[in-house]
């Protein structure tokens, strides 16, 4: 089709649209009637001939199929049950043909969704699932948010907070969590809870929840019991053990190992699982460098655990900054089925309010971690009661590739990209202003770094809130590795965290070719360089600038981005409906505040040391 053509499609578009919210997320599907199904009768039957735009499909079991597989050909979808033949509905929704199957079992959301309806570090609004619990539009939601998942392949939910009251394990609340599970079952998604460790003290009234007191085992066994007689597909707990002041095994002085055996005991004859969580750094490791804690803590674990106990761990070692390395944990723990945690909601990545696209940066992992080294992944959900589901509508762009990279992390950022615009926007990338928007996506995590914190720094937040920058942050009355001075180290000598073998040795934790790579400041790739070394201000980078003088370029390069991106908006105004697009301009203008912020309070500070005469 001539690009001319295409244009004048995509303004007819933009002209006959009705306002839009984005409470459809990339579900805009008119409610077409037309198509005549047949074979099997399921949610998908119903959806094909609500929304299908084709005449015919028709709809066919085999049972030989690999779980969640479906096959696309000609007017037929075949998959081994009702869930393969939703997945393969929604893959012929979105124009998809052939053969498709998950690369992982496991494709769980995590809310951080607490029991009084806030949502830690939820930038969408209240929780979907306790903010007003259980009235009929709740439940409506909760079936949209159900439909929106099994879209994409997710197949699993942890509906509250790791830091996990214990309440969650009450009667009441097990009740409320069937209803829940009800709703979510035709949709192919399983129910799983966090938990407190010490529940059987606050809950149970017992006088300790030492792993292996038999009292404290029987009562999660009792527990498990009574979750299942309700929900007899609960998936099984997640646990977030001795780590920012959450109980665990180790205030009896057990080993994660030993916490998380007894839990797997006890969901094991309903074919439950634990995810452990290996997020932990603080009171064992006084003095220890924080990116090394998890490692050490878990090592001698490895091989130790049941079967049915999985380590879930995030990409990096720190905590979800907008460039880390990998986390060495996956290379450590050769014994031990591991999962991978990515955040979806943009905790350090300007929340709600900045446009990142976050694919790539989850590409990167998988370019590290092999998909083949893990049995499932986790993303820290970015969904709340807002309108738009996740407060920026660009935003929604990240649950979508999650699921999309959940299932299929060999799935370029781009495809997924284009696949989202055409679907979210009706834009396709053939076109100039889908072409430009896509491009915006692509070019804003390098650009979110640049300006928060390019070549390998990492945590200069503002405190707690994890907003804007704060590179001289220091309170003597927190631990240090909550400031920002201990992760960038500047002084009039330079700026870095040592962590070669000069220094805190970190990376020793890398399996080769990493720690090698990493360790030896030529090769270390210049992404990660003040992550690894701490370097002179008049250091010589790759493109023949100090140091000093590659980093500003790299604030600069940052702020210029952002102001392309308003650009390229403004330009696609003709093609996007009001609402939509008068709302994400609004928070790209504060975007470029912010980055510009960001520019000049880290420049400002870091030139006091490296202008100063020494
Ligand atoms: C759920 C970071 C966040 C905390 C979060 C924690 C975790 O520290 O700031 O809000 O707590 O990670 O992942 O457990």
């Amino acid at each position: 089709m001539k690009k001319t053509a295409c244009f004048t499609i995509a303004l007819i578009c933009a002209l006959t649209a009705v306002a839009e919210d984005g409470s459809r997320l990339w579900l805009r599907y008119e409610r077409v009637q037309k198509a005549c199904v047949t074979g099997v009768e399921c949610l998908a039957a119903k959806e094909l001939r609500d929304y299908y735009d084709g005449e015919r499909v028709r709809l066919e079991l085999d049972t030989t199929m690999a779980q969640d597989a479906y096959r696309i050909e000609g007017v037929t979808i075949t998959a081994k049950n009702e869930i393969g033949l939703l997945y393969g509905t929604y893959a012929l929704l979105r124009g998809e043909k052939g053969y498709s199957a998950p690369q992982w079992p496991l494709r769980i959301l995590n809310h951080w969704d607490n029991l009084d309806g806030s949502i830690e570090r939820g930038y969408a609004g209240n929780s979907i699932f306790f903010h007003v619990p259980n009235t009929p539009t709740t439940l409506q939601k909760i079936r949209d948010y159900a439909r929106a998942n099994a879209s994409i392949g997710i197949n699993g939910s942890v509906l509250n907070n790791v830091n996990a009251s214990a309440k969650m394990l009450s009667a009441g609340y097990i009740k409320l969590v069937k209803t829940y599970a009800d709703i979510l079952r035709p949709y192919g998604i399983k129910v799983y809870l966090s938990v407190n460790f010490a529940s059987p003290m606050t809950l149970g009234k017992l006088k300790t929840a030492d792993p292996l007191d038999p009292q404290v085992a029987a009562w999660w066994k009792a527990k498990a019991k009574e979750i299942y007689t309700e929900i007899p597909d609960f998936g099984g707990f997640l646990v977030k053990a001795n780590s920012e002041g959450q109980p665990g095994p180790g205030d009896y002085h057990r080993t994660h190992a030993e916490g998380a055996n007894m839990l797997a005991d006890a969901v094991k004859p309903y074919g439950g699982i634990i995810m452990w969580r290996s997020f932990v750094y603080g009171a064992n490791h006084k003095g220890e460098d924080r990116v090394k804690q998890a490692v050490s803590e878990f090592v001698n674990d490895d091989g130790k655990f049941r079967d049915n106990v999985i380590l879930q761990s995030k990409n990096g070692p720190l905590d979800f900054q907008p460039r880390e390395p990998y986390a060495p944990i996956f290379d450590t723990m050769q014994h031990t089925p591991q999962m991978a945690e990515l955040q979806i909601t943009q905790e350090y990545l300007g929340q709600s309010r900045h446009l990142v696209y976050l694919a790539p940066m989850w590409q990167e992992f998988f370019s590290f971690v092999k998909p083949s080294r893990l049995v499932g992944i986790a993303g820290v959900a970015n969904i709340g009661l807002d309108t738009n589901w996740c407060g920026h509508h660009f935003s929604q762009a990240n649950w979508y590739a999650f699921g999309r990279l959940a299932w299929n992390p060999n799935l370029t950022s781009e495809e997924i990209a284009k696949e989202w615009l055409a679907q979210t926007f009706s834009l396709s990338c053939s076109t100039a202003p889908g072409k430009a928007l896509l491009a915006m996506m692509m070019r804003s995590r390098e650009a979110c770094v640049d300006y928060m914190m390019p070549l390998g720094l990492h945590h200069i937040f503002k405190f707690d809130h994890h907003y804007g920058p704060e590179p001289d942050g220091f309170k003597a009355e927190y631990p240090l590795e909550w400031c920002p001075v201990y992760y960038h180290q500047a002084d009039t000598a330079g700026i870095g965290f040592n962590r070669n073998h000069t220094g805190t040795n970190a990376t020793a934790q890398y399996a080769e070719p990493y720690r090698s790579l990493y360790d030896d400041v030529k090769t270390c790739p210049e992404e990660y360089l003040l992550w690894f070394h701490h370097l002179p201000w008049d250091y010589c980078m790759k493109d023949g600038a100090t140091l000093w003088e590659n980093m500003q370029a790299h604030y600069n390069r940052g702020v210029s981005e952002v102001e392309d991106f308003l650009r390229i908006w403004q330009e696609a105004k003709p093609y996007i409906d009001e609402q939509r697009w008068k709302e994400t301009d609004e928070r790209l203008h504060h975007q470029l505040d912010n980055a510009r912020e960001w520019r000049k309070v880290c420049l400002d500070y870091f030139r006091t040391f490296a202008e100063k005469k020494k």
